[in-house]
């Protein structure tokens, strides 16, 4: 089918919740994407950093498979042979106590914002009913009621209220209004070390070393949103490493499957997890087979191929690269591993959006975020002479 037939499907049956560009995508490998028509394009997206590894990575694949015919499902109510793998080797990889796994982002925040409360009436002592957890202006960390419900972003919340209460929102990268934020019954503070969707804004350097202190030093947990900076993104494992620091709690998703499946999972200390009881917490697919078999596989190509070293190294080198493009419309170009962006002048014509536009046309696909920024995260896999491609077409597009 053409791409302008499956567009007018899409127009016709879908609910219009989203503003894609018109590529229509119909294969994947590595960097490269293909549209419907087989014109080739560089994916500067990476799935909203869900596909690091590159898309239909052959190990993952022949995992998956492999499992697929096996077993697939079998609830919680029996045990299956892949999720202790998973558990081990995960918690041995990020250095953690215990794991939780769920299926989308959301879900592990929903998660986590559980085990929090809990933790503060029962480990805490916070009064029933009291609890209150710490955010910050722009943050993004997934689309469910009580997310939205402490977003600042009016768009993502209008007219889908009432919400729960029990959040508090403080400027994101402002230490000092976190320590005075916190009250008697503040049992944590959720953050992402990088925001993403409010454009990739990294925040003061010792930022994080502060919020861990002040978080030790209140009896608050820290819980770290490492679903999009988790998993090498931005050239460590977990961006927390460039802090040299550990949340209490830390949420990661997308990555986590390479793209193939959705699994997510909350990380975190004894303490925290210890806490729930049988009954308390649960998913139908969460913790699958297959989804452990994936995420296993995963995880292993993200580490042996060297996909982390390989942000830090190829992130910085593109992050310069797009630095030396002089144009009066660029205003920064900031980034740290490959989580890059490009923000525009306010008033540029056409926005970030137009930008997008012609790259595609070029044959690279990126994203705009809000109206000024772009943003470039390709698989970490990406090589310098694609860098070097994607960045004379950058230039291209802005000349
Ligand atoms: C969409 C952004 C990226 C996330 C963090 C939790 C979640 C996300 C830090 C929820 C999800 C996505 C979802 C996607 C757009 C996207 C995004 F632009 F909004 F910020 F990646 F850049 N925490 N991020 O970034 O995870 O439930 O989606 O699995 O279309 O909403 P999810």
């Amino acid at each position: 089918m053409k791409a302008k037939e499956l567009i007018n499907l899409e127009d016709r049956f879908g609910a219009k919740n989203y503003k894609p560009l018109d590529v229509v995508l119909s294969r994947g490998e590595g960097i490269w994407v293909w549209d419907v028509d087989d014109n080739k394009y560089l994916d500067c997206l990476s799935a909203y950093s869900a596909v690091n590894q590159g898309h239909c990575h052959p190990k993952i694949y022949q995992a998956m498979m492999d499992q697929a015919r096996k077993l697939t499902l079998t609830s919680r109510a029996f045990r299956n042979d892949q999720l202790p793998l998973l558990y081990e080797e995960l918690c041995q990889l990020t250095d953690s106590h215990k794991m939780l796994p769920m299926n989308s982002g959301a879900e592990a925040v929903e998660t986590v914002i559980k085990c929090a409360r809990k933790w503060g009436y029962e480990s805490k002592g916070v009064a029933d009913g009291q609890a209150q957890i710490i955010v910050c202006n722009d943050n993004f960390h997934g689309r469910t009621l009580s997310i939205i419900g402490f977003s600042t972003d009016e768009n993502a919340r209008e007219n889908f209220g009432p919400f729960t209460p029990g959040f508090k929102t403080i400027p994101f990268g402002d230490a000092d209004a976190l320590e005075q934020a916190i009250g008697p019954n503040t049992v944590a503070f959720m953050v992402e070390p990088v925001q993403g969707e409010a454009g990739v804004i990294i925040p003061p350097k010792d930022y994080l070393q502060k919020v861990r202190q002040i978080c030790t030093d209140k009896n608050v947990l820290l819980i770290l949103d490492e679903i999009q900076t988790g998993l090498g993104r931005t050239g460590k494992l977990l961006a927390e490493e460039h802090s040299g620091i550990q949340a209490d709690l830390t949420l990661i998703g997308k990555a986590l499957s390479g793209g193939f499946y959705p699994v997510s999972a909350v990380l975190s200390n004894e303490a925290v997890l210890g806490l729930l009881q049988p009954g308390q917490h649960g998913s139908t697919f969460g913790g699958n087979p297959l989804a452990c078999a994936v995420a296993r596989a995963a995880l292993k190509v993200l580490v042996e191929e060297n996909m982390i070293e390989n942000a830090e190294k190829i992130g910085t080198y593109f992050l310069d690269q797009l630095k030396k493009i002089q144009n009066p419309a660029i205003k920064e170009v900031r980034g740290i591993g490959l989580m890059i962006a490009i923000e525009l002048e306010e008033g540029t014509q056409g926005g970030a959006r137009a930008i997008c536009e012609s790259l595609m046309k070029m044959g690279i696909l990126c994203k705009e975020t809000h109206t000024y920024t772009i943003r470039f995260a390709p698989p970490l896999i990406i090589e310098k002479k694609d860098v070097d491609w994607a960045v004379d077409k950058i230039k291209a597009a802005f000349a």
